[in-house]
């Protein structure tokens, strides 16, 4: 089996300009190839994430990969997918970010030592080229009328386009043709946005290095959720790589709250599990959807790839405790983690009364029905059953003198921060 129809069977494959060649080409051949990243952001978000792992899975078939960062590119913004014109950054933020996505990419391909995995950066071919060179060089090569034709630009000629953005589509062009020239690189890939940018490089390494020169592109198709919303998207905005944005637990509680009917599509696209491992879940979701086996192992091994081991078994820690109610066990630090999103109340550190404690902290709304919910058995502090109206909120009984954590019912969790 070759990487072609291992992507296929991911459903992982949108739009290739040649796909005989390109599979003839893997078949005779171990190519190199890239994809690129704009420094427009610090993180990359699980959306951008999914060219990358598609070119982790060239490089697992003995394939070279070439993950390119867009210090040049990134101080334009790609205009594709884009309905207005952007602010440009800072030549700082700018680098601020280059520097944010390498150490980002570094921990999830990892380059060192003997790793196949290339980075590159298209500021070093770009930034000492004069005007005049680029005009004659690379402007003389594109047709006005067929970059007008590119989606990229056309939906936006109403709006309005301006000339720098509508040059973005010739740098990344240069790109490809300098990777082609110089690591021999033969393919390009990207997400279905990237298309029109994709084939005006390869119309470029053409002119440049004439018709028969055998360069490619491929696309992956946009991610879509069976219910027709926007993959990767919650209500509390994207998910992102970096784990201060997103938590590694919110990261693994996003993958186990996955639809059945898009988990299998998921495990194909994200994860490097073999077909016979997707198969076997594929039919976990059919005969026994209730112990959602799927969704685990999705959330164990997108979490174990994105954060590493130790993020992962504090991940599914936090997970457990929350089910079974046994927060005892949990650190302040994971009970901070686990509880970003709740109702969260602050207390001074001195001791009181619970029924005092949880009318004045708004947890009850009134005294009689605090005791009420106590007498019935229905609050917990700190996992443990609260027995007595006359019991105390202390910091000697808290999380590290940090957080009191209180249950009401079931599942209702408010967090009580001591400050
Ligand atoms: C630049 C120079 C090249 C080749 C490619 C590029 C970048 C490309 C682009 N890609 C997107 C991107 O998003 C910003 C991330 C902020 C952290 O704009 N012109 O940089 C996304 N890409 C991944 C996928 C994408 C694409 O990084 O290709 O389709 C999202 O899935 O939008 O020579």
């Amino acid at each position: 089996m070759n990487i072609i129809d291992e992507l296929e069977w991911r459903d992982a494959i949108n739009q290739q300009t040649d796909a005989e060649g390109l599979r003839e080409l893997v078949d005779t051949k171990k190519i190199s190839l890239y994809c690129g990243v704009d420094p427009t952001g610090d993180s990359m978000h699980i959306g951008h994430l999914i060219p990358f792992m598609m070119m982790k899975r060239f490089q697992m078939m003995g394939h070279h990969p070439v993950i390119l960062i867009g210090g040049a590119t990134g101080t334009i913004g790609d205009p594709s997918g884009r309905t207005s014109e952007r602010q440009l950054q800072t030549l700082e933020q700018v680098q601020a970010n280059v520097d944010a996505l390498t150490a980002q990419m570094q921990k999830l391909f990892d380059f060192g030592g003997n790793s196949e995995v290339k980075m590159v950066n298209n500021f070093d071919w770009t930034h000492d080229l004069t005007l005049l060179d680029f005009l004659r060089e690379y402007g003389k090569n594109f047709n006005i009328n067929t970059m007008l034709a590119k989606d990229i630009v056309s939906s936006r000629l109403e709006t309005g386009i301006s000339f720098t953005e509508f040059t973005y589509q010739i740098l990344q062009s240069m790109d490809f043709l300098h990777l082609f020239k110089h690591e021999d690189v033969q393919l390009q890939i990207g997400g279905a946005d990237q298309w029109g940018n994709i084939t005006a490089g390869l119309d470029l390494i053409r002119k440049k290095e004439g018709a028969e020169a055998k360069a490619f592109g491929l696309t992956i198709p946009l991610m879509l959720k069976a219910d027709g919303t926007k993959f990767g998207k919650t209500a509390g905005g994207a998910i992102w790589l970096d784990p201060e944005k997103t938590t590694p637990f919110e990261f693994f509680q996003f993958w186990l709250n996955q639809d059945d009917r898009d988990v299998v599509r998921y495990l194909k696209f994200f994860t490097f599990l073999t077909q016979e491992e997707i198969t076997d879940l594929a039919k976990k979701v059919e005969t026994e959807p209730h112990k959602r086996e799927a969704q685990k192992r999705l959330a164990h091994e997108m979490t174990n790839f994105v954060h590493g081991a130790d993020a992962l078994a504090e991940a599914e820690k936090i997970t457990e405790a929350l089910f079974s109610g046994d927060v005892a066990k949990l650190t302040a630090d994971e009970i901070e983690e686990g509880f970003k999103n709740m109702p969260t109340f602050e207390s001074s550190k001195e001791e009181k009364n619970i029924v005092e404690w949880l009318v004045d902290l708004g947890i009850e709304p009134s005294r009689r029905q605090a005791r009420e919910d106590i007498t019935n058995g229905a609050i917990s502090m700190n996992g443990e059953k609260v027995t007595s109206v006359d019991a105390v909120a202390s910091p000697k009984n808290s999380f590290d003198e940090r957080f009191i954590l209180i249950r009401k019912g079931k599942k209702n969790y408010s967090l009580v921060k001591l400050v």
